[in-house]
């Protein structure tokens, strides 16, 4: 009976076991049996994982024998608490394995969520650079798309400045052939018109006519053309071009020398020098006024040296550029020289003569017209014959682009209007208005009156021409006249 007994209980005890199998005390107050509760056993040492019971029989009304007894059979609880353990012990490492395995599983998943985790940052963060880089793209295209309009109202404007150049330079070229068949026009009818006033003074004057000389009758082919040419050259001759203290009738008396002008340009202390060209084998490089003494003279002179033309060492002659000095002058004028060295300016016969004396020298003329173009004229060999041959011109032959209308004055006498030396009955002087190496009268008058604007109305040809280039009635912007020695 007492062993049946206990085989109840351990029975019991096994089946509620296997109910609350390691539930923790909480769900094992929450149970509600009516027969059997489970009381928490506290503290739990967290450490000890071991499920540890306490059964509590129910309370009955005992009607029975009690099987509990101190003194009950050992041997059999032993065993059965021995078996129960073992198969505890089974299912624990069974689910510690199984949890040491879920541990795994879930070890990978957050292994898994990070890298997720990562993915998504990284794919939020690539999004982000493709917009950025659409951004970048569509503002490129708008650029460019606003450069190639750019481009083409850039194209569209050139074409209408093209366009409007051809016709301006079509415009141009008619301007000038009309403006050069005018010109020959005005060249002829000045012939004629000299011609005619020489017809009505004979027929009124009963043949006491003075004599005039010939005029130059090259009418060039070419007029070199200009755009401030007008009719009212003469006016402006009158007012303008002796308008800075001279008067064309009146040959100005102080000659170079005696009323010298303050020399405006550079005059170095160096020197003085034979001529321009030993100025510039000492060194100099800079074109502007330097002390000369010739080897004949004890006078020392004043002139202007040219080092920016054919290598410099140019001595300068005579320069007509303005207008502002009048060149209708007497023979000691010429003789002595006048002028402002640093603008127009004559040297000086004597000086010129001196100069020659010197050595073998060449003559630059130099010419400019109103278009700015300049022409040369050089002569191979050049100097002057003493006072008493009235300083006649020794030229050699003739090399340049200006034209020859210098070679017909060669072996000529030097002409003023105190002193007629040249080869017309009359004085050329008075008609050139200037004074020159004259012949009857002459293709070129480097010393007449300074007209502006180029073609001119004159009664008499006395502009500064040069027949070769542009003929008797158009007068030069600019001349001048310069030797340097022989190479
Ligand atoms: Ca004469």
């Amino acid at each position: 009976m007492q062993g049946l007994t206990w085989s109840l209980c351990a029975l019991l005890c096994l089946s509620l076991w296997e109910e609350s199998h390691c539930r923790s005390s909480r769900d094992a107050r929450r149970t509600k049996g009516p027969s059997l509760i489970r009381s928490k056993r506290a503290p739990i040492d967290p450490d000890d994982k071991r499920c540890s019971y306490t059964f509590l029989v129910p309370q009955q009304k005992i009607t029975g024998p009690i099987c509990a007894s101190t003194t009950g059979p050992e041997p059999d609880k032993d065993r059965v608490t021995r078996m129960d353990i073992a198969d505890v012990r089974e299912v624990l490492n069974k689910q510690r394995r199984e949890i040491e395995t879920l541990q795994l599983v879930v070890d990978v998943d957050g292994n898994l969520v990070n890298e997720m985790k990562l993915l998504r940052k990284e794919s939020r963060n690539m999004n982000s650079r493709v917009t950025q880089l659409y951004m970048q793209l569509l503002h490129e295209i708008i650029r460019k798309r606003d450069n190639s309009l750019e481009l083409a109202q850039l194209e569209n404007r050139v074409l209408n400045v093209t366009s409007e150049m051809m016709r301006l330079a079509s415009r141009y070229r008619e301007l000038a052939a009309r403006f050069s068949t005018m010109a020959g026009v005005v060249n002829n009818q000045s012939v004629l018109i000299a011609a005619l006033e020489e017809q009505c003074l004979r027929t009124v004057g009963r043949g006491e006519l003075p004599i005039v000389p010939p005029l130059v009758q090259v009418v060039p082919q070419h007029l070199p053309v200009n755009n401030r040419f007008t009719n009212e050259i003469q006016r402006d001759h009158n007012n303008r071009a002796f308008a800075r203290g001279s008067r064309m009738d009146s040959p100005t008396a102080s000659p170079f020398g005696i009323n010298p002008p303050p020399p405006q340009g550079t005059l170095t202390a160096d020197g003085p020098f034979k001529d321009c060209y030993q100025v510039r084998q000492a060194g100099h490089t800079t074109s502007g006024m330097y002390l000369l003494k010739t080897n004949a003279s004890e006078r020392l002179i004043q002139a202007w040296c040219e080092h920016g033309l054919d290598n410099g060492g140019w001595t300068v002659l005579q320069r007509r550029r303005d207008g502002s000095v009048n060149f209708f002058r007497n023979w000691e004028n010429y003789k002595k020289g006048f002028g402002n060295i640093d603008g127009e300016h004559w040297l000086g016969l004597d000086n010129i003569y001196n100069l020659g004396k010197q050595g073998d020298y060449k003559l630059m003329i130099e010419l400019e017209d109103w278009t700015g173009k300049k022409v040369y004229a050089e002569y191979s060999s050049f100097h002057l014959e003493s006072e008493s041959e009235g300083y006649r011109l020794r030229l050699g032959t003739y090399q340049g682009n200006a034209g020859d209308s210098f070679s017909s004055h060669n072996g000529k006498q030097f002409t003023t209007l105190d002193r007629d030396k040249d080869a017309f009955s009359g004085n050329c002087a008075h008609f050139h208005k200037g004074g020159w190496w004259y012949n009857a009268c002459g293709q070129t008058n480097l010393n007449g009156v300074w007209y502006s604007g180029g073609v001119y109305r004159s009664k008499f040809q006395d502009g500064i021409f040069w027949a070769e280039y542009g003929g008797g009635f158009y007068s030069l912007k600019s001349a001048r006249l310069m030797i340097r020695p022989i190479d």
